[in-house]
């Protein structure tokens, strides 16, 4: 699914104080996650959840209160399930959250917060293409059960292969644009573009224009396939 901000809808989550959330992915579609964009203003809130959290800040500033940390441009926070930490904006801001009911497993420790900023994370080149820098915005570890990465690709770089796999997708595009392949349907996408790509979705994207495409991915990992049935 390609949602373009021209049919974005706006709406209050429980508990949200001076925010609106504009929710692009949920169970109702199929998704095992929420993703949505917060706008806040200044001193506005999220409300309480139950699931593990992670927020990336697009503009803007929050406080993230049990943590005693603020958050900017391009911070980005993991509170694990069972927190319920406070996420306050200090100004007008505008966040990705994701939030998802945590699978455990057995033999990896549930995760601790996290709170960092995009720029200090490391970029590594996918399939030691030069043009395609990938950042893992939370660590290789087990007791994760989501991953949420920023990918950078130069003007004309592309993935190297259409991809279908079991994990799914929620995608906000940050910068750039290019064409994305999804199943049989190619579509030009655009800065503020969010796709949800269900498991086995064919997948590809090649960058055009003058500046680099940027996005935001999310995908479950570290679980197996049968998790949620056992
Ligand atoms: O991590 C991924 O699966 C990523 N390469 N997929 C994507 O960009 N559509
Ligand atoms: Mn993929």
């Amino acid at each position: 699914m390609l949602l373009t901000p021209d049919t974005f809808v706006r709406t209050a989550l429980p508990g949200m104080k001076r925010c609106a959330a504009i929710v692009h992915a949920g169970p109702a579609l199929g998704a095992r996650f929420t993703e949505y964009t917060a706008e806040f203003d200044a001193r506005g809130e999220l409300g309480p959840t139950a699931a593990q959290r992670f927020l990336y800040v697009i503009d803007g500033r929050l406080a993230i209160l049990q943590e005693k940390t603020e958050i900017g441009s391009r911070g980005y926070a993991y509170l694990p399930a069972g927190t319920s930490d406070r996420v306050v904006a200090i100004d007008s801001t505008r966040a990705v959250v994701v939030e998802k009911p945590y699978l455990a497993l057995h033999s990896a420790a549930p995760p601790r917060p996290i709170i960092s900023n995009e720029d200090a994370v490391t970029a590594q080149a996918l399939n030691d293409d030069p043009d395609l820098q990938v950042k893992c915005l939370l660590p290789d570890d087990p007791g994760f059960d989501f991953a949420v990465n920023t990918m950078v690709y130069q003007p004309g770089a592309a993935l190297s292969q259409v991809e279908m796999h079991v994990m799914e997708h929620g995608l906000l595009m940050l910068a750039g644009g290019g064409i994305y392949r999804l199943g049989d349907s190619w579509y030009p996408v655009t800065a503020g573009d969010f796709i949800w790509m269900a498991p086995w979705c064919p997948q590809w994207f090649g960058a055009i224009g003058k500046i680099p495409a940027k996005y935001l991915i999310y995908k479950d990992s570290n679980r197996h396939p049968l998790a949620e049935a056992l």
